[in-house]
C-alpha cells in the first residue's frame, strides 16, 4: 500500500504545494481532505508558476486523478475561476482528472458575507481569509449545510436554499447591518454552477477505496498546518477543519489502517498569517529580513506573513498529533546569510521547561521560549544537489531537528523549483 499524507507542520505555507507536486510524480491520485479555497499552494514547474487554492496540486500532471474529499468545503464560483485560470495556462481540468465528493459542503455567498462581517465584529479578530470557510463548516456541524449531492438536485437545492437564505438574511440584516441576498439571483447562479458540476460529483469514498485496493499510489494533500487545526491549533485562532493526519480519514472516507505514512512539511523558520499567538515571532529587523528574503506574503489574501525562529516544540507536537513518519524541511536557502540562527527547544513555564504546546492561550502567553544558537551558512545552500553538498552548518541544524522530534528528515528543499529538492538517503 502506498498512501501518504503531506501535512503542514507549523501554521501553513511551509511549501506543501511544492512538496505535493514533487511527490505526486510517482502517485496515481492526489486528494484534498479538508479546507477550501482559503489555501494557497504555490508550485513552480520549469518557468511557470501556478497558484492553486482549491484544486489538488496533482492537476498539473495529465495522468493523475485528483479528488476533493467530503471534508473539503467548495465554493463553486471559486472553483470555476480556478478552472479558467488553469485552462488559460493550458492545464486541462476534466471529470477524468478531477472528482468532487457528493458529501462535500458548498460555500454560498452568505458564507462569505458572514465570514467577513463576523470577523470584523469580533473583539479579537481571527484574521480569516474571508472565503466563507468558518460559516460553511458551522452549517455542516449545525446540520443545515448544503452538500454537493443536494446542489445538483434542483428541488432539494431550492428547498434547502430557501430555508437557509431566510435565516442568513435575518442574521446579515439584524446582527451585521449588511444588505440581504436575493433568493432568485443566488438560486439562478448556483443552479447554473450545479449543471456544470454534475459530471464531477461522485461518491469519492467508494472510488478511493477501490483505487487503494487496486494498489494505486495515493497522496493526500493537506492545507494550512497543525497549529491551525480546529482541535490542536491555537484555538480560536485556527481554521475550522482538522488539518492533522486524522482529518484524512474523516475527510475522505477511508479507515486509519489505509494510511501508510504522514509527511510533515516544515520551514527552516516559522511564519504565521492572521492573528493569534506566536512564541518565537521576530518583530525586529531580522523578522523583516526573513519576510522579505523569503517572499512571505499570503497567496490567497496578499497579507504579509509574520516571521520568527524555528520552534521545535511545534514540530514535536506535530510529530505527535499526526504520527509523522518523515519530515521535509524547506527554505534552507532563505536563512542563508545570517551569522547565527536561533532555534526554540522548549518553553519555560511555571519554573519548568516543557516540550509540548499548551492548550490554553493564557498558559501559552506565560511560556518563554528557550533558545539554542546555531552557526549560519552561506548562499551556496541554494545550489546544493545532494545532502553531502549542503553546508556543514545546515547539516548540523537538520540533525538537531531530527534529534529533537524523533522524526527523520527525508527531504530538504533549497529553493522553490522542483530541481531544488534534495532527497536524503
Ligand atoms: P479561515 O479563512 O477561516 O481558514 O482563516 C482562519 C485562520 O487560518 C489561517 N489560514 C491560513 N494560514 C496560512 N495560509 C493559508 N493560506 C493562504 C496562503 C493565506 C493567505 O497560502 O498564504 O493568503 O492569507 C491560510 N488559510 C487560512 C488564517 O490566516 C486565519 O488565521
Ligand atoms: P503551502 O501553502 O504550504 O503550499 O506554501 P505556499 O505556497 O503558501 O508558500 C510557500 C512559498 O515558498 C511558495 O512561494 C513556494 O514557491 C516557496 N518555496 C517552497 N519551498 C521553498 C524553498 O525551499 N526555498 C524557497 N526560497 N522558497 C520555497
Ligand atoms: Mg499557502
Amino acid at each position: 500500500m502506498s498512501t501518504f499524507v503531506v501535512l503542514g507542520a507549523q501554521w501553513g505555507d511551509e511549501g506543501k504545494g511544492k512538496m505535493t507536486d514533487f511527490l505526486a510524480e510517482s502517485a496515481d491520485l492526489v486528494v484534498r481532505f479538508q479546507g477550501g479555497n482559503n489555501a494557497g499552494h504555490t508550485v513552480i514547474v520549469g518557468d511557470s508558476e501556478y497558484k492553486l487554492h482549491l484544486i489538488p496540486s496533482g492537476i498539473l500532471y495529465d495522468d493523475k486523478l485528483n479528488i476533493l474529499g467530503n471534508g473539503t468545503v467548495i465554493d463553486p464560483e471559486a472553483l470555476f475561476k480556478e478552472i479558467s485560470y488553469l485552462e488559460d495556462l493550458n492545464v486541462a481540468v476534466t471529470p477524468e482528472k478531477l472528482l468532487i465528493s457528493d458529501r462535500a459542503h458548498v460555500i454560498l455567498p452568505y458564507h462569505r458575507l458572514l465570514d467577513k462581517a463576523s470577523d470584523k465584529l469580533r473583539k479579537n479578530a481571527i484574521g480569516t481569509t474571508g472565503k466563507g470557510i468558518g460559516p460553511a463548516y458551522t452549517d455542516k456541524a449545525e446540520r443545515s449545510g448544503i452538500r454537493m449531492c443536494d446542489l445538483i438536485k434542483p428541488d432539494v437545492f431550492k428547498r434547502k436554499l430557501e430555508e437557509n437564505i431566510k435565516k442568513k438574511n435575518d442574521l446579515l440584516v439584524s446582527v451585521y447591518d449588511e444588505e440581504p441576498l436575493d433568493f432568485d439571483e443566488v438560486y439562478e447562479t448556483y443552479s447554473a454552477y450545479a449543471e456544470r458540476l454534475i459530471p464531477f460529483v461522485k461518491d469519492t469514498s467508494v472510488r478511493l477505496y477501490d483505487e487503494i485496493k487496486a494498489d494505486k499510489k495515493v497522496l493526500f494533500e493537506g492545507a494550512q498546518g497543525m497549529l491551525l487545526d480546529i482541535d490542536y491549533g491555537t484555538y480560536p485562532f485556527v481554521t475550522s477543519s482538522n488539518t492533522i493526519a486524522g482529518g484524512v480519514c474523516t475527510g475522505t472516507g477511508i479507515g486509519p489502517t489505509m494510511l501508510k505514512g504522514a509527511v510533515g512539511v516544515a520551514k527552516a523558520y516559522t511564519t504565521r498569517v492572521g492573528e493569534g499567538p506566536f512564541p518565537t515571532e521576530l518583530t525586529d529587523e531580522t523578522g523583516r529580513w526573513i519576510q522579505e528574503k523569503g517572499g512571505e506574503v499570503g497567496v490567497t489574501t496578499g497579507r504579509p506573513r509574520r516571521c520568527g525562529w524555528l520552534d521545535l516544540v511545534i514540530l514535536k507536537t506535530s510529530a505527535r498529533v499526526s504520527g509523522l513518519t518523515n519530515l521535509v524541511v524547506t527554505k534552507i536557502d532563505t536563512l542563508a546569510g545570517l551569522d547565527t540562527i536561533e532555534v526554540c527547544v522548549g518553553y519555560k513555564f511555571k519554573g519548568q521547561v516543557i516540550d509540548y504546546f499548551p492548550a490554553s492561550l493564557e498558559d501559552l502567553a506565560a511560556c518563554e521560549p528557550v533558545y539554542e544558537t546555531f552557526e549560519g551558512w552561506g548562499e551556496e545552500a541554494a545550489t546544493a544537489k545532494t545532502y553531502d553538498e549542503l553546508p556543514e552548518n545546515a547539516k548540523i541544524y537538520l540533525k538537531r531537528i531530527e534529534e529533537f522530534t524523533g522524526v527523520e528528515v527525508s527531504i530538504v528543499s533549497v529553493g522553490p523549483k522542483r530541481d531544488q529538492t534534495i532527497v536524503v538517503n
